[in-house]
C-alpha cells in the first residue's frame, strides 16, 4: 500500500503506523518483520514545521540552555559522560556514540550540563540536540531517529515518508509516499506500563 493507505488501514483497526522510540523498539520492529528482502513503512512523515529534539529519543526539548538561559534542575540520575577529542561531524559523532555508548549526550537538567561541560576543556562540544520536521503518524513526540548514512536526502525533492529498508542495513530512508510497501501497525490501546511488552505490533505483508 501507499503510506496514506497504510495509515488509513491501521487507523481503521484502532491502531496507527509503527512508531519507533528507541533502539530497542527498532530491534523489536525488525524482529516482527523477520524478512531480509523488504522495505516497510514507518509512521514517520515530514511536516512543515521544524522543532528541536534530543538524539537519545527523549522527546521534545522542554528546557534548553541556549546561551545564558537558566533552567531548573528537576531530576537526578547517575549518568556518565565521556569526552572524545577526535573531531567529527554531528552525524558521525552520533553514529560513534551509538556504536560504543548509548547516544550523544542530552542536557535536560543543569546537573547534566555541568557534567558534559566538565568532561573536557574544549571550547565546542557536540551534544545530542538536533532539529528536524519529521513527525509520527500517531502524534507521539519521540525523537529517536535511525536514518541510514546520508539520509534523509529528499532525492528528487518529494521524499516525505520514511521506510525501513533492508538494502540500507535495516536503517531508515526517506522515499515518496506514493511508493507501495508492506507496513506495521502499532496497537495504541495497549498499556504503556505493561512490563516489557510496550506495544502490540501487527504486520501486513502482501
Ligand atoms: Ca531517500
Amino acid at each position: 500500500m501507499t503510506w496514506k493507505e497504510a495509515q488509513a488501514f491501521c487507523r481503521a483497526n484502532q491502531a496507527d503506523l509503527a512508531t519507533v522510540d528507541s533502539m530497542e523498539d527498532h530491534v523489536r520492529l525488525l524482529e516482527s518483520i523477520n524478512r531480509t528482502d523488504v522495505s516497510v513503512w514507518l509512521g514517520l512523515t515530514k511536516s512543515k514545521t521544524k522543532r528541536w529534539m534530543w538524539s537519545e529519543g527523549i522527546g521534545t526539548v522542554t528546557a534548553t540552555r541556549w546561551r545564558s538561559t537558566k533552567f531548573a534542575d528537576d531530576s537526578y540520575g547517575v549518568e556518565h559522560y565521556t569526552l572524545h577529542t577526535k573531531l567529527m561531524s554531528w552525524r558521525a559523532a552520533q553514529t560513534f556514540c551509538r556504536q560504543h555508548y548509548t547516544d550523544l549526550a542530552s542536557e535536560t537538567t543543569e546537573a547534566q550540563h555541568v557534567n558534559v561541560y566538565r568532561s573536557g576543556q574544549h571550547k565546542y562540544v557536540w551534544i545530542g540536540l538536533f532539529r528536524d520536521s519529521w513527525t509520527w503518524s500517531d502524534q507521539s513526540t519521540g525523537s529517536f531517529r535511525n536514518w541510514h548514512k546520508g539520509m534523509p536526502d529528499d532525492a528528487g525533492g518529494r521524499q516525505n515518508c520514511a521506510r525501513i529498508a533492508t538494502a540500507f542495513k535495516n536503517q531508515w530512508d526517506d522515499v515518496s509516499c506514493a511508493n507501495k510497501y508492506p507496513f506495521v501497525c502499532n496497537n495504541i490501546q495497549l498499556n504503556e506500563d505493561t512490563c516489557g511488552g510496550k506495544r502490540l505490533i501487527r504486520f501486513h505483508l502482501p
